[in-house]
Order: structure tokens, then C-alpha cells, then sequence
């Protein structure tokens, strides 16, 4: 199933939001603003694939609508497109400089509106497969190691910047050479969706779970205590145990568990990230020593 692309058209003038959207209308899904607050608070709440933007209007014009835009984090990254009576190019000059997608001038010819909303459409649409082609991991759907490394980056900032302690977890599937040796690699990859697919249960949207390689998982859990942390790493050992998959190879015998190393800093500036993860990786090395199917923090 395909998802309609979404766009926001901002517009003081009700004849012009009717005129954009029935030229719009089989393509994408409309939605509708007259004014750049109600525009942002739109934008906000719905992340729209694309925004078109009015520069004349009352109260806050377009480019003070686009600056406040530009200003969120919460939409800082959706592309605008200026629609606009103003035709002179130093209008143009300021709205690109500003960063907008494109200008569009009025009054609206409707094929040449289409055509360049649907080529930048399709331009979003791209951006977006080569962003989850580049942060997600293709076996298991969770992020991969290089999201895994922009996000701790991200929330380890934060952390400092708030004072919040940030817990880690660092899952390695135990003995997992011998499952594949048992039923093949085949069978392997889907333990390791299944194992995925427990740990996402789990985490939702506490935090991040990754694929940070191989048959290892990382959990990142902003402004999670210790206590928190070793309860989320305990339930998900348990899920992966329930999952019940048993294999014997040579000598060994017994079920797919997991191997948990975990820590919880308070990070004030100075400390490193990456000292955050080995920290985590030296208790998961600890816990494979010391017999496996355990949490070490
Ligand atoms: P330990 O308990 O010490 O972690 O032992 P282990 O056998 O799990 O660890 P080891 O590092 O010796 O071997 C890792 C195994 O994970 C071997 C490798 O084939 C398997 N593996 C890594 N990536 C994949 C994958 O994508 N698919 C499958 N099926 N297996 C994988
Ligand atoms: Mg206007
Ligand atoms: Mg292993
Ligand atoms: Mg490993």
C-alpha cells in the first residue's frame, strides 16, 4: 500500500487555499492553513511531506513564517515552496537564500504548478528511501550502527545540556556460531528477526534499538535510572527466552538466550560518548566470562 504524500498550503486567501487544492487534489493530501501561525502549528502537528507558502499575508507574512519554520526542530526539515503575487527577484532571491524549495509566482497556471509540486514530491520521496536505505538495517528493519551513532551523539548532548542520566545496553545473542551450525545461516537471520523484533516490543518508544552489528543489539534509553534500565534489559532476556528456539550442535544443547552488558551515566561536558559505549561493551565481556545468559551493569 502506498501512503498519499501530505502538503500543507499556507494562505491568508480562501479562494487561492480552494484554487491550490483542487489543482492538487487526486495527487496528494491537502491540508489547509490561513494563517502562518495556524500554518506552523499545522506543521507541527502533522508533518507534512511539503509545505506551500503565501508571502502576503496579515500578521505574520510568509518569510516570517518560513524563519519560524526554519527555527523548530520539529520542522526545520520540511521543504517550502513560496507562492506568491510578488514578482520582482530580489522577493525570489531572499525566499531561496532563505532556503525555500522553490517559487512559484501567481498568478497559478495549473500544469505548471502540478508539475513542480510533483517533481519536488518526488524529490522528498526519494530523500526518504536513501535516508532508510542509509539508517536502517535491512534484515531486521531496526536502525543500524550509523542511526545508532547520530542518535547517542544527539541524546548524549542533551543529556549534558539537561543534567539527565542516560542508560545503555549492549545485547549479544549467545553461543549463536553454534544455531547456525545447527540449522544453517538461513534459519540464523531469522532468529535474529525474531530477537529484533523482541527487543522493538519491548524498548517502543523509550528509546532506540539498534542492530549495531552481526548477531549484537543496542539499546539507548535517554533519562532512564539504572533500576529502569536493568528492568528493561531483564524483560527483554526473558522475551528471547520465551521465544523457546532450542538447538544442539556437538556438545551443546539448549535455547537461543541473550548476554546483557549495561551503563548508566550522568555525562557533564568533558565526558565521552564512546567511553559510555565501552563501558556498556566491557560489562557485556563480562557477562559472556562469567557464564552468559546474564545482565552485567
Ligand atoms: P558468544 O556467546 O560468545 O557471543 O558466541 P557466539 O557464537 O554468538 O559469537 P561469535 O562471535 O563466535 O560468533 C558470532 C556468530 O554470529 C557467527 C556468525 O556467523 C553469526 N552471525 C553474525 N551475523 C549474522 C547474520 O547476519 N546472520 C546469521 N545467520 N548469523 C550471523
Ligand atoms: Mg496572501
Ligand atoms: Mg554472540
Ligand atoms: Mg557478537
Amino acid at each position: 500500500m502506498t501512503v498519499k504524500q501530505s502538503v500543507l498550503v499556507i494562505d491568508d486567501e480562501k479562494i487561492n487555499l480552494k484554487i491550490i487544492g483542487d489543482i492538487l487534489n487526486d495527487d496528494v493530501c491537502i491540508m489547509m492553513a490561513k494563517s502562518g501561525e495556524q500554518g506552523i502549528r499545522k506543521a507541527i502537528e502533522y508533518q507534512p511531506d511539503l509545505i506551500l507558502l503565501d508571502v502576503l499575508m496579515p500578521e505574520m507574512d510568509g518569510f516570517e513564517t518560513m524563519s519560524r519554520l526554519r527555527r523548530d526542530a520539529r520542522t526545520s526539515a520540511i521543504p517550502v515552496i513560496f507562492i506568491t503575487a510578488l514578482n520582482d527577484s530580489s522577493h525570489e532571491e531572499k525566499a531561496l537564500l532563505m532556503g525555500a524549495s522553490d517559487y512559484i509566482q501567481k498568478p497559478l497556471h495549473t500544469n505548471i504548478v502540478q508539475a513542480r509540486v510533483r517533481l519536488h514530491l518526488q524529490l522528498i520521496k526519494q530523500r526518504k528511501m536513501l535516508e532508510e536505505l542509509a539508517n536502517i538495517d535491512p534484515l531486521t528493519s531496526l536502525a543500524n550502527r550509523r542511526k545508532y551513532q547520530d542518535v547517542i551523539e544527539h541524546e548524549w548532548q542533551t543529556a549534558i545540556l539537561n543534567q539527565d542520566c542516560i542508560s545503555l545496553l549492549v545485547i549479544d545473542i549467545d553461543n549463536f556460531k553454534q544455531y547456525n551450525d545447527c540449522y544453517g545461516h538461513a534459519t540464523g537471520d531469522k532468529v535474529l528477526q525474531q530477537v529484533a523484533a523482541v527487543l522493538a516490543d519491548q524498548v517502543s518508544d523509550k528509546g532506540l534499538v539498534a542492530r549495531y552489528g552481526g548477531e549484537e543489539f543496542v539499546i539507548l534509553l535517554p533519562g532512564h535510572s539504572r533500576e529502569r534500565s536493568i528492568d528493561v534489559a531483564r524483560r527483554c532476556m526473558q522475551d528471547v527466552e520465551a521465544l523457546n528456539l532450542a538447538y544442539s550442535h556437538e556438545n551443546f544443547s539448549g535455547k537461543v538466550t541473550v548476554s546483557v552488558g549495561g551503563s548508566t551515566k550522568l555525562p557533564s561536558l568533558g565526558c565521552k560518548s564512546d567511553d559510555f559505549f565501552n563501558a556498556a561493551d566491557d560489562m557485556l565481556g563480562l557477562a559472556k566470562k562469567s557464564g552468559k545468559n546474564r545482565i552485567l551493569w
